[in-house]
């Protein structure tokens, strides 16, 4: 296992869920935190925590908008400017409507932050990446990158855009002495569903009813699994679902202890 200590990693969406998690996680191994979210309390919060461990860098960030990427990243300080490893987790789902009904505002934030926000913050790291000659990214996918479900239709076209976007990186980067993962759960409790479906906590909860879904924690690990191998090994993909999730539609609700 190679160490992580003094690493510079850079997380975005980072005030909630798995990239909070991958940040306590990284923190763990002693690895230097830049934390990225539009939430800037709270990843304040969270970095007033993790300071124990760690060094931690906050940064507002709305990786919808390029220009605020680029600035943002252009002007770190000096010591934060080396960046080894970018976790490109900001996204979100909103709703699960049929696709001649859905509303197109949900359509613009899922493709403004989970493609083109995740490129815009990949464009902007990557390069000095490849002028160190090392670098690691990894990538938040889903198992709506393998699949399509009725209702997701947007949400799982943009999960196969990550998953596209990690295949061909990959390949643009063979020979700089960087390495392209991607991490793509199933069902993980976190605040996702409370965004999908708008606030509406009931519904939210539903989704993981009689079911033990993944933590943040789980998928936080799989990260780290990835960020510590050896130089010469690249875990390309992981996929990653509750012990009671076969796939997208078929899971088994009867409560287990595992
Ligand atoms: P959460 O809602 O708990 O966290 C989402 C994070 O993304 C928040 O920190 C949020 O921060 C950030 N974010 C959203 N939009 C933006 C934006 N425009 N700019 C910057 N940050 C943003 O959900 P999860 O932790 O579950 O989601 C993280 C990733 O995991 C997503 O890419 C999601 O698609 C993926 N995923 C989730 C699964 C699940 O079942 N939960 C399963 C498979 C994949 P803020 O609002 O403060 O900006
Ligand atoms: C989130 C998991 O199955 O709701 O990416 O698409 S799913």
């Amino acid at each position: 296992m190679v160490s992580l200590k003094n690493k510079t990693v850079f997380i975005t969406g980072a005030s909630s869920g798995i990239g909070k998690a991958c940040a306590e996680e990284f923190a763990e191994k002693r690895a230097n935190l830049i934390l990225c979210a539009r939430r800037k309390n709270l990843i304040d919060e969270l970095a007033e925590k993790l300071k124990e461990k760690t060094k931690v860098f906050t940064i507002k960030l709305d990786v919808r908008n390029n220009n605020e990427v680029q600035k943002v990243v252009e002007s770190l300080p000096e010591e934060w400017k080396s960046i080894d490893i970018l976790i490109n987790n900001a996204g979100l789902g909103r709703g699960l409507n049929k696709l001649y009904e859905d509303n197109v505002e949900g359509w613009e934030e899922m493709i403004n932050t989970n493609i083109k926000g995740l490129l815009y913050v990949t464009r902007v790291i990557v390069p000095g990446m490849v002028n160190r000659g090392k670098g690691h990214v990894i990538n938040i996918g889903s198992i709506a990158g393998h699949e399509a479900y009725p209702g997701g239709g947007v949400y799982c076209a943009t999960k196969h855009a990550v998953n596209a976007i990690t295949k061909s990186l990959r390949m643009d980067v063979l020979d700089k002495g960087i390495r392209v993962s991607t991490v793509d759960p199933g069902m993980v409790e976190t605040n996702f569903s409370n965004v999908r479906f708008y606030g509406d906590e009931e519904r939210a909860k539903n989704t993981y009813k009689g079911l033990t879904p993944l933590t943040g924690k789980d998928i936080a690990e799989a990260v780290v699994f990835c960020a510590t191998r050896p130089p010469h090994a690249n875990i390309n993909e992981i996929i990653i679902m509750p012990s009671v999730q076969a796939n997208t539609f078929v899971t088994s609700r009867k409560q287990q202890n595992l």
